[in-house]
């Protein structure tokens, strides 16, 4: 220990030399040692930071859970790594199963466990200035703000539920809307974020905002630090990872304050990426919303390309993906618009043989068949399978009876499907068997 400590102190010492000579050196050779010094920083910070990709205990805890497949060996077998980065593995919001969503941390530990490429969705505040936010009108469930002077702000203030005094149940439920929209980017920047949740039957703003279900976490809670988007774009850079902003539809009425438009928006979220000078091949812009897609593919040619069509279709009655022939558009007419990616949930992508198979759907097939390619979400979400999985696994339920089986699943869309890469929100999980099918 000693030794250790004198040698520490050795290189220290002639270190300090060397710095002073250095100093002592021309201008120009000072300039050269510095930029070297930076190109050297650089790279150890890259390297350390691959060497730093840690899955933790949760992809081994479902490898376990499987039940017995040629699968269930193969990822067993790659228990001992090496792990490292891939864009197959994206964070959803972060790291939101266990992190407040859209906060730096939140992105942190995405990038630790690996995600290749990161989102930030987009929406606006009063002062017209791009945040990180799920939807311009979520920051009384994931934001601290009802518990902040700024409270006074919301566009609904919180109203407690009414409650049955006789039976004791909730007649009128609790209430509250806050919208980024509300505040100043100043004003929104002071806020921090917490987990997204609401408790429907609170008669006061604590017991509103404590309501985070109990597979999730307040444990992360306490700092939760809210990026504008420009904050993420320059912590994506820094965190060496892809970067898929997605422009949330506007909770209020556009153009806003009769002269901010729906394209001027969007070419907003694009002109943040020129700006600090990141490659279009670094953005993958997503939406919902058609036109904005069509938009980006019209104007901004480069940043179409790779602009993700998210198909949020099935709400509409008329929509039933499992008729691709029969969508509007259909697939060959997305394809034939300049659409590249198209993004359904998972459940859209999979389906059941007569022997309770998971295969790819319909929709899978047409997709691939008309050269889309194909990102989905969102794996990490649904809490526990033991009851079929829910809203996600929809179309599979009856294949679904344990967590283990959420693998086969992705396995499925991984190599039947052939999907790009799966939104996550735990990304290790998703980096896990990335890695040990190489993709
Ligand atoms: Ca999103
Ligand atoms: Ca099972």
């Amino acid at each position: 220990m000693f030794k250790q400590t004198l040698m520490a102190t050795i290189i220290a010492l002639s270190l300090t030399h060397f710095n002073t000579v250095s100093a002592a050196s021309s201008h120009e050779d000072s300039q050269r040692d510095h930029s070297m010094e930076e190109a050297n920083e650089s790279h150890h910070a890259s390297k350390n930071l691959s060497k730093t990709i840690q899955l933790g205990p949760r992809p081994y805890f479902l490898v376990n859970d499987m039940d017995p497949s040629e699968l269930k060996k193969e990822l067993t077998k790659c228990g001992k790594g090496p792990f490292k980065k891939t864009d197959f593995s994206i964070g959803h919001r972060g790291a939101s199963m266990q992190f407040p969503e859209h906060t730096k941390e939140s992105y942190e530990a995405a990038a630790r466990m690996g995600a290749g490429i990161i989102e930030c969705d987009v929406t606006f505040t009063k002062d017209r200035e791009l945040v990180c936010r799920h939807s311009q009108c979520d920051l009384h469930a994931t934001t601290n703000i009802l518990a902040t002077p700024l409270a006074a702000k919301c566009t609904s203030p919180f109203v407690p539920a009414v409650i049955d005094p006789v039976t004791g149940k909730t007649i009128t439920p609790a209430s509250a809307q806050c919208c980024a929209t509300d505040l100043t980017l100043e004003e929104f920047k002071s806020l921090k974020g917490k987990m997204d949740a609401v408790n429907p039957n609170a008669t006061t703003v604590a017991e509103y905002m404590n309501a985070t279900p109990s597979w999730r976490t307040d444990l992360y809670a306490a700092t939760g630090t809210l990026m504008t988007h420009k904050d993420s774009i320059a912590l994506f850079k820094k965190l060496g990872v892809k970067m898929t902003p997605e422009l949330k539809s506007p909770s209020v009425v556009m153009p806003y304050e009769g002269d901010y438009t729906q394209q001027q928006y969007a070419q907003q979220m694009i002109n943040d990426y020129k700006e600090a000078g990141v490659n279009p091949s670094q953005v993958f812009p997503q939406s919902f919303n058609l036109p904005d897609i069509l938009y980006w593919i019209n104007n901004d040619q480069e940043f179409g390309r790779q602009a993700v069509f998210l198909d949020g279709r099935y709400d509409d009655p008329s929509f039933d993906h499992r008729y691709p022939a029969t969508l509007t558009p259909s697939m060959p007419e997305l394809s034939a618009m300049g659409v590249n990616i198209i993004s359904p949930p998972m459940w859209m992508l999979l389906d059941l043989d007569v022997e309770n198979n998971i295969v790819p759907s319909d929709y899978a097939i047409a997709a691939k068949s008309s050269g889309l390619d194909i990102i989905t979400w969102t794996f990490e979400r649904s809490g526990l399978l033991k009851n079929g999985g829910g809203w996600y696994y929809q179309t599979i339920t009856n294949a679904i009876n344990n967590d283990g089986d959420k693998y086969e699943a992705l396995d499925v869309l991984a190599q039947d499907v052939g999907i790009m890469g799966i939104f996550s929100d735990w990304p290790a999980s998703v980096t896990y068997y990335a890695n040990c099918k190489g993709l």
